[in-house]
């Protein structure tokens, strides 16, 4: 596929539902390839995005609502304080191109500052989320049109089906912290290609801290996160014929100090065998499968890398408390 991106919009794509079809075959498969080859591996890793089946979305957006977790309430206090400022810069945007869309929550804040918006293009490996989100914008933007795309945002080479226009991009969560430095600024790059220049890009980042915030909230008292990663593993289960025995795993959430990123781990709590489509591993107690990387930047780091990649920065908001920041940036 030359940009395993397809639209789902079955109006303006009579062969949607071959695209999707496809779309997910190849995507059970490069999941094949990846754990089969990340178990192999040492370390022993599997790429995050595997974790946003539709079980794993639901649990993400369970993470967003918990105490623990400051990023989802922050983020979107400051984009409704922030608002007004961020129209005045990108007020001309008429197509809003959304990577990671999720459950596009946030985002409606966004449309409601934007005048001059027709069209949104919201991305992700998430077909659940895409297909649920897509409905409730139609719903509730009278006018927008929605085309959502599934696929690997760091791997999009064309928005297919997307008008030209003057374009926004919108990156919130935090979810380019879940990239390795190199891949943020290969996405950004990337980015660059596809919202064209003079577009304007706004990214959610999450800030350094202290460790008693950090912890916490990549792994709360209720297990949600701990449920959240162990899903995966079910995942592998439920879509390759795989044996995990999800008890006889742990969530372990730490901070590497050096590299600025929370790490996330599955540690094995016995010496096990499992299997993957008929493929054997054995893990020795205290052996772990490195699932995710949560990236935390200064607003200093993040204006720099962000400059590497040809995007030059207008402004960068946080919240008052210095949890999170909201970085506007241009393409020159
Ligand atoms: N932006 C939303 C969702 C964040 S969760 C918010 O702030 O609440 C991260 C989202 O990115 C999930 O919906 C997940 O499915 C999606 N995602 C993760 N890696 C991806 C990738 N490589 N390509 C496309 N989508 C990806
Ligand atoms: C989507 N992403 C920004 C979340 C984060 O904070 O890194 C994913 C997450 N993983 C565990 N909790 C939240």
């Amino acid at each position: 596929m030359a940009s395993d991106i397809s639209s789902l919009l079955a109006e303006d794509r009579p062969s949607a539902s071959t695209a999707e079809a496809a779309w997910r075959a190849a995507e059970i498969e490069a999941f094949a390839e990846a754990v089969l080859d990340g178990l192999a591996r040492r370390p022993r890793s599997i790429p995050s995005r595997f974790l946003y089946d539709a079980t794993g979305s639901a649990l993400f957006e369970e993470i967003t609502k918990l105490k623990e977790y400051y990023p989802t309430r922050t983020e979107t206090k400051m984009l409704e304080t922030f608002g007004a400022e961020i129209a005045e810069h990108a007020g001309d945007a008429d197509i809003l191109v959304e990577f990671g869309s999720g459950s596009s929550r946030k985002t409606s804040l966004l449309i409601d500052a934007l005048d001059n918006l027709h069209t949104y293009v919201p991305i992700d490996v998430s077909e659940s989320f895409l297909a649920e989100a897509a409905k409730r914008l139609v719903a509730r933007h009278d006018g927008l049109t929605v085309k959502p795309l599934v696929g690997d945002f760091t791997r999009a080479r064309t928005l297919i089906g997307a008008p030209r226009g003057e374009r926004l991009g919108f990156f919130s969560g935090s979810t380019i912290g879940n990239l390795t430095h190199a891949e943020a600024k290969a996405f950004l790059e990337n980015a660059a290609q596809l919202l064209g220049r003079g577009s304007v890009f706004l990214i959610g980042v999450d800030l350094k801290k202290s460790l008693d915030i950090l912890i916490p909230a990549y792994d709360d008292e209720d297990g949600v996160t701990a449920a959240f990663s162990l899903n995966l593993l079910a995942r592998v289960n439920r879509e390759l014929d795989g044996d995990f025995d999800t008890r006889r795993f742990a969530h372990c959430a730490l901070y590497n100090e050096h590299k600025g990123r929370i790490e996330i781990y599955l540690e094995s709590l016995t010496d096990q065998k499992v299997s993957v489509r008929g493929r054997s591993f054995s893990f020795a107690r205290g052996e772990r499968i490195h699932t995710e990387n949560s990236h935390k930047y200064s607003v200093h780091e993040f204006q720099v890398l962000a400059s590497t990649a040809g995007w030059r920065p207008i402004t960068a908001w946080t919240d008052a408390d210095d949890l999170f920041s909201l970085h506007l940036l241009r393409l020159v």
